[in-house]
């Protein structure tokens, strides 16, 4: 046996091929495992981007993902990120593991870019922030969590319509999920009352989630006194607010305007979650840099919800990537790298918000005789045009644009090239 084993590895070692040996005859024509496995549908919105990339017509026009583009429409790589990617590599740094929930320098960074810097919940020492798998992840994480340690009602509320992860992680991991109403068809604008009235009826105890700022798919953001209503109606039906941050300095090209809601609830008393992501703001999407904190109201409870939150980590992925996390902690802790990130920041939502006005211009300048207010109105990445999915599909065959079935379209992918012929497109399938 000895022999044969020493034979055999004489044999591998000089043909450096183990095929060669156990011969590739026996692959057989129908799954032993698999069989039962049904296809499953493409992602809706990373489907459309399949569907673009098979087109080959030169005016094709991409508004289905929401990543941003420059004016030429390419992805944008943030001069902040460059100069912090230059500093980390004359770092030299090693690739050991982080600590499960991520290095404190992060973590502190980030919770005090959504908080405050001088937040009295991360003074006292009553947050838990650990670093997740971007905003995704942090959604992933924090329901997790609600199912297997969340003492009340676990029903989670969520606005009609939200963005279309939000469901199928509930549905992933068995959590109830049910609407409350959010926008109105009619003014293309916030159904406050329509919100109001459902949130008073949610069963105490419920989780609500809410979208901090740029509402993916409608653009529309409740306004500062909306969301102290909003906050009141919370605070009398004692439901617990997760909030999902991943557009931070989208909206308004300010990171404190954009965490308004956040910090108004921490103000008013309430115990939030929140997920963060890093995705759109630092244009970090494939890096996965986000984060999930629940406030605890006081140290020791927190220390309890940090140990279960590890626990629950360390089983699922053991512990976050560190590139795109050193990034971010780079720009946040480094002052002239903040600076020129904010200004980053800026320009995208600024870009965003004139492609919004010469889009309105656009349709309004050919004639088109429908209310076109919403599409400057509307706030963020995002604009929900109101279209139908008949004009939508005469869109991408007509006329080569693509966007979601429910009509949004992601105005990052316009340009100052493009603009004009997305206009007419939208004036011809709507006239
Ligand atoms: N939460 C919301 C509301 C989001 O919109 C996103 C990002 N969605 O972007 C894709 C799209 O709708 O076109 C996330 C969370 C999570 O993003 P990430 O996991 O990339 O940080």
């Amino acid at each position: 046996m000895a022999q044969v084993v020493r034979k055999l590895t004489v044999h591998v070692l000089k043909n450096n091929n183990v095929d060669s040996i156990i011969g590739n005859t026996a692959v057989r024509a129908n799954s032993t495992w698999w069989s039962n496995v049904e296809m499953g549908p493409p992602d809706v919105i990373l489907g459309i981007t399949e569907a673009y990339k098979r087109d080959t017509n030169p005016k094709k026009v991409n508004l289905g993902v929401g990543a941003y583009r420059d004016d030429n429409g390419n992805p944008f790589v943030l001069p902040s990120v460059r100069k912090a990617e230059e500093i980390l590599l004359k770092k030299s740094l090693n690739h050991e593991y982080a600590p499960i929930g991520g290095e404190t320098s992060y973590t502190d960074a980030v919770a005090k870019l959504a908080f405050g810097e001088n937040s009295p919940v991360l003074q006292n020492k009553s947050n838990v922030t650990v670093q997740t798998l971007s905003g995704t992840g942090a959604l992933r994480l924090g329901f997790e969590f609600i199912t297997k340690h969340y003492a009340k009602t676990r029903e989670l509320w969520m606005s009609t319509p939200t963005w279309g992860n939000h469901p199928q992680i509930c549905n992933t991991l068995n959590l109830t999920h049910k609407k409350y109403r959010y926008y109105d068809p009619k003014t293309n604008g916030f159904d406050l009352k329509g919100a109001i009235e459902d949130i008073s009826k949610i069963p105490e105890g419920s989780i609500i989630l809410l979208h901090a700022c740029a509402h993916n798919p409608t653009g529309v953001d409740p306004r500062p006194e909306e969301w102290q209503q909003l906050s009141q109606v919370v605070k009398d039906r004692k439901l617990f607010p997760f909030f999902d941050m991943a557009y931070q300095g989208f909206a308004t090209g300010d990171v404190d305007n954009d965490a308004f809601a956040v910090r108004l609830f921490v103000k008013e008393g309430h115990q939030v979650a929140l997920a963060q992501s890093f995705a759109k703001n630092m244009g970090l999407y494939g890096e996965r840099a986000g984060a999930l904190t629940f406030l605890c109201g006081d140290a020791g409870t927190a220390a309890k919800v940090m140990s279960q939150v590890k626990i629950m980590v360390r089983v699922m992925y053991s512990n976050p990537p560190l590139y795109g996390a050193r990034l971010v902690q780079e720009i946040l802790n480094t002052p002239d790298l903040k600076q020129q990130w904010l200004k980053d920041v800026k320009l995208m939502a600024d870009r965003i918000i004139s492609m919004r006005t010469k889009l309105r211009a656009g349709i309004e300048g050919a004639g088109n005789k429908l209310p076109w207010k919403h599409i400057t109105d509307q706030i963020g990445m995002f604009c929900y045009t109101g279209l139908t999915p008949e004009q939508v599909d005469r869109l991408t065959k007509e006329f080569h644009v693509y966007l979601t079935k429910d009509g949004r379209i992601s105005v990052a992918g316009i340009s100052s090239k493009n603009v004009d012929y997305v206009a007419e497109a939208i004036h011809k399938v709507t006239s």
